[in-house]
């Protein structure tokens, strides 16, 4: 049977679209492997965030926060882009501009191709000293199994934990990006998290079409002006499959 997801307005509205921005979370990498924070197949229903994302936790127990990381990297490492990572980087020459603001870490929508990739949360790949700010890559040395740099200070990972500051230039250029876009769409995310979801709301108040594609209803659901509850790497390229 062939059915049709897209109704005539928001088929109109895309395909007349100069800008679109694609706002991503854990639930677009689900299908790659990755698994998500929350939900039923959420790590935090087996593992508590403030005994692990946050900076005290990693100062009172460097070992095992690093382990989890060192963890999640092998783990993102073995998994590829999944066909919703790959239709966005597709689409990027078929309209003025297309970026993606993530929260993810995992690197996928880089892997997959897409080039303006803002990363709101960080990214697992790079890591930084806590004292002298050194950067490193995979190269971190090991001193009796904790990350240790060559000034003596811990080395953690280039994320964005609880009680932290995103960077700033990246979630200025985001917000920049949300307020000039046609559509927004907001993809496997439960928008739960701050400021990182205030991007949403940007978008909505500057004028853009919210489309969101998750599994599941979202606290952002009755903002949009279009669901697609389903996977992101099936409704992904049929929206797109029935645009171009
Ligand atoms: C699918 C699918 C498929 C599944 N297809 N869909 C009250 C108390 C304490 C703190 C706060 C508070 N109120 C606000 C705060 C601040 C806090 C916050 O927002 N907390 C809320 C949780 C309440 N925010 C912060 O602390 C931020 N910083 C900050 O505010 O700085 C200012 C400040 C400075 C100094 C002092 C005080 C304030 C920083 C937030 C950093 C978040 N970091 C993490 C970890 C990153 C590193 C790592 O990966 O380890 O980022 S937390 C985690 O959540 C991660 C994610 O990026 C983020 C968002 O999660 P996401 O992506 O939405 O995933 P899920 O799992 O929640 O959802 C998946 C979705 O996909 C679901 O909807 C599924 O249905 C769907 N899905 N499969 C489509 N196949
Ligand atoms: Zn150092």
């Amino acid at each position: 049977m062939n059915t049709t997801l897209l109704d005539n307005k928001t088929k109109q509205i895309i395909q007349n679209a100069n800008s679109i921005v694609f706002f991503t979370g854990a639930g677009i990498s689900a299908e790659s492997g990755i698994p998500t924070f929350r939900g039923k197949d959420g790590i935090w229903n087996k593992l508590k965030p403030e005994e692990l994302a946050n900076f005290n936790a990693f100062l009172k127990n460097p070992k095992l926060v690093w382990e989890w990381y060192q963890h999640r990297k092998e783990i993102i490492h073995n998994c590829q882009p999944n066909p919703a990572h790959k239709i966005i980087a597709e689409i990027q020459n078929k309209f003025e501009r297309v970026s993606v603001v993530t929260q993810n870490i995992d690197n996928l929508h880089r892997r997959a191709g897409s080039k303006i990739v803002y990363e709101l949360h960080g990214n697992i790949e790079r890591n930084y000293c806590i004292d002298c700010n050194k950067q490193y890559g995979d190269n971190v040395p090991l001193k009796d199994g904790l990350p240790k740099c060559e000034c003596g200070g811990l080395v953690r990972p280039d994320v964005v934990w609880f009680g932290e500051y995103l960077p700033q230039e990246v979630f200025k250029a985001s917000e920049k990006e949300a307020e000039k876009c046609d559509v927004f769409f907001i993809v496997g995310t439960t928008g739960i998290v701050y400021p990182a979801a205030s991007i949403i709301y940007i978008a909505k108040n500057s004028g853009a079409y919210l489309i969101e594609v998750n599994t599941n209803a979202t606290d952002v659901s009755p903002s949009a002006d279009k669901s697609f509850f389903g996977k992101a790497g099936e409704m992904l390229p049929q929206i797109f499959l029935e645009i171009l």
